[in-house]
């Protein structure tokens, strides 16, 4: 009892979000945010999965390479993007149409505003959506994910093999491969 009476005291706590997609507003919203705030979410999806993620409402204080408020979005270590203002100009960045998508199933979202919010910024309005990834598609040439065949399937990907092969599974590299069929061989030989 005495933990769940500090934990909703404690705001620095990132908000856990895992559902396959969400909203994500700035506190207060649709009324102006406050100052001196600070929120992070914390968005994961299933291996498998990518996140994407857009505005459909942005409106917040304007600063110098976005110092005073700001909403930063990131995956693991890496920084995908940091918004203020209302429309982008040459220091600062606005979302805009712009859709971030996360290179993986982790994507985060920070939002901070400094000590004054004199102007009434009413804040953000966000959307993710947990989206495919396709596997077949996506490695590269020297990593294919199949020896022969690669089927794309939300969520995941399996591989088939061309007429006269089979799929062997190496269960130490968890690697797919073809190696063509002995009964096939033998049973074909006149
Ligand atoms: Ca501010
Ligand atoms: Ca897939």
């Amino acid at each position: 009892s005495i933990l769940m009476l500090i934990l909703p005291l404690n705001e620095d706590l990132p908000i856990r979000l895992t559902d396959m997609f969400g909203e994500i507003q700035s506190p207060n919203f649709p009324d102006s945010y406050p100052s001196d705030s600070e929120v992070t979410w914390n968005i994961s999806v299933p291996d498998g999965f990518k996140i994407k993620l857009y505005f459909m409402h942005f409106d917040l204080e304007s600063s110098y390479l976005c110092e005073y408020d700001y909403v930063k979005v990131s995956s693991e270590d890496q920084e995908l993007a940091t918004f203020c203002g209302r429309e982008t100009t040459d220091t600062e960045q606005a979302p805009g149409q712009q859709v971030i998508l996360s290179p993986g199933p982790y994507m985060g979202l920070t939002f901070r505003s400094d000590f004054s919010n004199e102007e009434r910024f009413t804040g953000f309005d966000a959307h993710y959506t947990a989206v495919d990834v396709d596997e077949c598609l996506e490695k590269s040439d020297e990593e294919l994910a199949c020896d022969h065949y690669c089927h794309n399937y939300i969520g995941g990907y399996y591989c088939s093999c061309r007429f006269g092969y089979i799929l062997h599974s190496d269960n130490r590299t968890s690697q797919t491969a073809c190696t063509a069929s002995s009964w096939r061989r033998v049973s074909s030989s006149p």
